[in-house]
């Protein structure tokens, strides 16, 4: 079994972590997610902190194992969903898009685990030292918002900054990428991509067929001259958002044509105007299956990958001839 600090950390089976998806990652996903074994999220994205303890009293209803819940830190109510966390005694937060600092101690001195995801080491070590009981590091074959490196560059290299538990995060859908994940150090995975895929995602179905439709080459790198990068699926919105951005449109403008496209593409399927955040993983999806089948597949995959492969972890220090 794959057992790790990261299911020790947490009380999971599977060191899996589904990602906090903003407008996707409900009470319904998450507890599917954990009631097979992994760590399921419900994403507050930028809802009202009141939205969110509604979903964390129906995740309740469905399981009672546990489950996390994902702060977008560029969220105005982060501060009450910090609280509201807190409140309703969630044992697990995840954070993305800035650095969790600010609420470290609130969430450590209750005792809740704090998973911070980082895409560069120097912040990976900033968050270590801040009290983070495990790292999330994010590639950017990630869906959504993203940094600049590849999982595969960057998991080991956190591996070695830190000294907590890393979770790669990024390009990985099934049990190959979970073990190549654990050959670079990895104690565990966070997958978004897969679970939007899944039975119990409640994404508008034009949504999924575009997941189920892509190929390797079907995402795209929008907002880069922002300095907020988002990976999705290509669309002619994309084009025509990458053309503002060559055509040098200003902020306010790229703003105003990216607000509340995730939200139409999730609940509406707007392919005029939607943004289908999704990663480069996308292209190896092909059909739908319940989320407790995606991670025993994943789970039972990343075991048969790893016990075929040759015993790296035992062969690490007769082969310390790296640089
Ligand atoms: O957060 C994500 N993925 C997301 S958030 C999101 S909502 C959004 N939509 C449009 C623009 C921006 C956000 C959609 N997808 N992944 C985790 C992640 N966090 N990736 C990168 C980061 C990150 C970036 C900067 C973490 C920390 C950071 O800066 C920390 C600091 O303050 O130094």
């Amino acid at each position: 079994m794959l057992r790790t600090r990261l299911t020790d950390l947490l009380g999971i089976d599977y060191p899996i972590i589904q990602g906090g998806m903003a407008w996707v990652a409900d009470a319904a996903l998450a507890a599917a997610v954990s009631e097979a074994g992994g760590l399921g999220l419900i994403a507050a994205g930028a809802a009202p902190s009141e939205a969110v303890r509604q979903e964390i009293r129906r995740a309740r209803t469905l399981t009672g194992k546990p489950f996390g819940v994902n702060v977008m830190l560029l969220s105005p109510y982060a501060d009450e969903i910090i609280s509201t966390v807190i409140e309703e005694g969630v044992g697990v937060v995840t954070t993305g898009a800035g650095s969790p600092g600010k609420y470290m101690e609130a969430l450590k001195s209750k005792g809740i685990k704090v998973l911070p995801v980082a895409s560069s080491v120097a912040l990976g070590l900033r968050l270590e030292r801040m009290g983070a009981d495990a790292v999330i590091a994010e590639g950017c074959e990630a869906g959504g918002h993203i940094g600049e490196s590849t999982t595969m560059a960057l998991v080991p290299q956190m591996a070695d900054a830190l000294g907590v538990p890393v979770v790669a995060a990024g390009g990985i859908a099934d049990g190959r990428g979970m073990a190549a994940a654990f050959c670079l150090g990895a104690e565990g995975v966070q997958c978004g991509t897969c679970f939007l895929v899944a039975d119990e995602c409640g994404i508008h179905p034009v949504y999924k067929q575009k997941v189920l439709k892509a190929g390797d080459c079907d995402t795209v790198v929008t907002g880069r001259s922002s300095g907020r990068p988002v990976r999705s699926i290509k669309t002619p919105f994309t084009r025509q958002y990458l053309d503002m951005e060559k055509a040098g449109a200003s902020q306010d403008e790229l703003e105003a044509a990216a607000a509340g496209s995730l939200r139409k593409a999730v609940k509406d399927g707007d392919v005029e105007s939607g943004t289908f955040m999704a990663g480069q993983i996308a292209g190896l999806l092909k059909k739908e299956a319940k989320a407790g089948e995606i991670i025993a597949c994943m789970a039972a995959e990343a075991e048969r990958t790893l016990s075929s492969a040759l015993n790296r972890w035992a062969d690490k220090e007769a082969c310390d001839v790296r640089p």
